[in-house]
């Protein structure tokens, strides 16, 4: 389907359109040269499987600053001395991006979208006048909302946690702040509400009292699930986990540690992941492997589709432009029956360098033509089934006799004991990891670029 594209008051982006599909033979940097939204791929169209979403930090905050100097992107939408002025243009130019872009979600943080006031009550009222604005957008064009967040990581009263800090005070801010950015979300139908706890960790362990400090946060988070439900919140809450940046150490470091901390907590039944390709990569792990975590769980939520920059291994929150993971990604996400009401977020930024506004297009139209070609070529390889019968039949030795009776949990230590010692010496059999990896390959350059793809 096609959004209606949105022009404020003043056109922010002129001399560009929405962005078409005109297919791989294409010049044209801004098109689509494998995402076409309507295109049927096992069963479903792109658009659905894939549930793009632009998210308004990185794409209309940011501005290239980065700790060595100052931002190199002017906005123009950033001109007032009046911020709520700045806002309502931010509003504008984000909702012209978003159905030029033609993407059918979008994510945002409380304070993205409107800025802090002197009060809460200030900062309340701003979030709310936005808020109806971006309504009024979202009617008018179609658009929806990925999720909503509150940002308890940038204001210095947090700069020793959110929920996690050491005094009740600053708390009692984060609680506001969850409570306004909870309304907002339900206000504009949100499928899901995002916790990342980017300053939910520690700087230091001799300061630092971190059983209390995981107590807070289990308590805080149960209490934000409760004040959702209670206003008629019906999607999915989700934790992004992250192992540093900006602390040492994150509480929500990977999949497994959130998994865990979860059902600690009871919250298991709410909650799922939001899991961020960057955010893996920073843990040691790879994107799929937090991915399949997190499916094994039964908790994947959402994706916030990024790369990072593999000779140094920082968040630099690149757009996806890497065809091995995305197809490694897509094949976890296509077996585990697609993201449900969630969605690929794109928190992902343009290159200080990369100065002109067009960028923006064409970063995300990058990043929305690789993970659409990921998805043709995962769904041949899921469906043509060669690495899940290959995969399957490792453990084909489970599936019959003891192997079946010690899955059923009907053999001892002592039972295991006395078959091996009865049998013989158990074959070697070939993990054939280079095989595999070759299939991949023959699926991504030749077996899906054959005009059967
Ligand atoms: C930071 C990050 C956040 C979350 C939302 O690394 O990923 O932007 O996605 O707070
Ligand atoms: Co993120």
């Amino acid at each position: 389907m096609s959004r209606t594209p949105f022009v404020g008051q003043q056109e922010y982006f002129p001399g560009i359109g929405q962005i078409q599909y005109e297919g791989p033979g294409s010049d044209n940097p801004l098109s689509f040269k494998a995402y076409d939204a309507n295109k049927v791929v096992g069963g479903k169209t792109m658009e659905e499987h894939l549930r793009f979403a632009v998210c308004y930090w990185h794409t209309f905050c940011a501005d290239g600053a980065d700790p060595f100097g100052p931002g190199t992107r002017a906005h123009p939408w950033h001109t007032s001395d009046d911020k709520m002025v700045n806002a309502r243009n931010k509003l504008d130019a984000a909702f012209e991006f978003f159905t030029k872009m033609n993407v059918p979600f979008y994510c945002f943080h409380d304070r993205d979208m409107a800025p802090e006031g002197n009060s809460v009550a200030e900062s309340e009222s701003n979030l709310a006048t936005l808020v109806g604005l971006a309504k009024e957008r979202q009617d008018a064009t179609g658009m929806k909302l990925l999720w909503g967040t509150a940002n308890l990581f940038s204001h210095p009263r947090f700069m020793n946690g959110g929920a996690t800090n050491p005094n009740f005070d600053v708390v009692t801010y984060a609680g506001a702040q969850v409570k306004a950015a909870l309304d907002a979300t339900v206000a504009l139908g949100g499928q899901n509400y995002v916790f990342w706890g980017g300053r939910e960790g520690y700087a230091c362990l001799l300061n630092t009292n971190t059983a209390k400090e995981l107590d807070h946060l289990g308590r805080f988070l149960t209490m934000a699930r409760d004040y959702g439900r209670s206003i008629g919140f019906k999607g999915t809450f989700l934790i992004e986990p992250k192992p540093m940046e900006p602390m040492y150490h994150q509480y929500d470091v990977d999949s497994q540690t959130v998994i865990g901390f979860l059902r600690q907590h009871g919250l298991e039944k709410d909650f799922k992941l939001n899991i961020e390709a960057n955010h893996a990569t920073l843990a040691g792990h790879s994107s799929a492997h937090d991915l399949q975590m997190a499916v094994d769980a039964g908790m994947l939520g959402s994706v916030d589709a990024n790369r990072g920059n593999p000779q140094n291994g920082w968040d630099t929150d690149q757009f996806p432009m890497d065809m091995y993971d995305c197809v490694q990604n897509m094949i976890i996400v296509l077996a585990a029956g697609g993201l449900g009401n969630g969605g690929f977020n794109f928190d992902a930024k343009v290159r200080r360098e990369s100065t002109n506004l067009e960028d923006l297009f064409v970063a995300h139209i990058g990043g929305m033509d690789a993970y659409a070609r990921a998805l043709v070529i995962a769904d041949r390889i899921n469906s043509e089934g060669k690495l899940e019968a290959f995969k399957a039949s490792r453990y084909s030795s489970f599936t019959k006799a003891n192997g079946q009776r010690f899955e059923a949990g009907e053999l001892s230590l002592s039972d295991l004991r006395d078959m091996a010692a009865n049998g013989s010496e158990p074959a070697l059999e070939s993990g054939k990891q280079e095989w595999v990896e070759s299939i991949l390959n023959d699926y991504m350059f030749s077996r899906c670029s054959s005009k059967r793809g």
